[in-house]
């Protein structure tokens, strides 16, 4: 297999870092893209194999569409793109939640997922090979109160998955949805901007998945023989599963 080329939205915490250290193990080279170029720049000096660092913010258009004009020649061939870079914004019930969350979790999770797949895709198609892995959740395919605009941008992500295999089915381009359950990163701490000790109460008594843990998963699918496509990869921690109907009584 020749030298692949990845790019890694969200490459500045959590799963999109452990990407790529994954990646950069088996020697390939990065494409690390994030808002803080400081995390990217102190991450591609450990890393050892050539990296190209895009500090963008995936919600503005013009800037995602300038940046990917702008990847030097070495890294222009994109083999492997994972739409990882999303977030959650609160938890509170429908009718109390942030207007203005709700617009920044969609501008991120499913404009910013589309800015990038749009513009990667047709090198990908014309050259017949590539593969996109998008970021999604379990949130995407269960419901759980406060979850509401959060799970519902999963939810496209989930579907947008399935339906941009159908359209690149016979190009040799490849797409996956991968669907983690509770998972510690920085995400909580996102959720609850900065109440760190309720970000941190969300994994109390839980071995919740590590972003090692998806960084494996993220590999393995991508690294599969060419003729093999993993549509969708759910995992949670072993602790962490479903639960019954919620009943309102009277
Ligand atoms: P982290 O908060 O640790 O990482 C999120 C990453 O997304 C950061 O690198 C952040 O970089 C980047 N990001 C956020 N907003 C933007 C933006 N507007 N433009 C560019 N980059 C952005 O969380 P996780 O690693 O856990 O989350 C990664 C993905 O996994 C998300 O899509 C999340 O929804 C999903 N997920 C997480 C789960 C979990 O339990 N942790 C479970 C299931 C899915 P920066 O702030 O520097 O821009
Ligand atoms: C993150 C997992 O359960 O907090 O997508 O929505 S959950």
């Amino acid at each position: 297999m020749d030298k692949k080329t990845v790019l890694i939205t969200g490459a500045s915490s959590g799963f999109g870092e452990a990407c790529a250290r994954w990646y950069a193990v088996r020697g390939f080279s990065l494409i690390l893209s994030a808002r803080r170029r400081d995390r990217l720049e102190r991450l591609a000096e450990e890393l050892g194999v050539p990296v190209h660092i895009m500090q963008l913010d995936v919600r503005d258009r013009k800037a995602v569409e300038k940046a990917l004009d702008g990847i030097p020649e070495d890294f222009s061939s994109v083999d492997i793109l994972v739409n990882n870079a999303g977030l959650a914004l609160g938890l509170l019930p429908a009718h109390e939640a942030d207007m203005d969350d709700w617009e920044v979790m969609v501008d991120t999770n499913i404009k910013g997922l589309l800015y990038m797949t749009r513009k990667i895709l047709p090198g990908m198609t014309a050259r017949r090979r590539g593969h996109i892995v998008n970021m999604g959740s379990v949130a995407g395919s269960w419901p759980y109160p406060g979850g509401n605009a959060y799970g519902a941008t999963k939810a496209f992500v989930e579907q947008f998955s399935r339906n941009l295999r159908c359209d690149v089915q016979g190009t040799g381009v490849r797409v996956t949805n991968i669907a983690p359950g509770m998972a510690e990163t920085e995400f909580s701490l996102v959720r609850f901007k900065g109440a760190s000790e309720k970000a941190s109460a969300t994994y109390d008594g839980v071995k919740a998945l590590t972003a090692a843990d998806i960084a494996d998963i993220v590999g393995w699918v991508t690294l599969q023989p060419e003729h093999v496509n993993i549509n969708h990869l759910e995992v949670m921690p072993t602790q962490q599963a479903w639960s019954a109907f919620a009943v309102a009584r009277e």
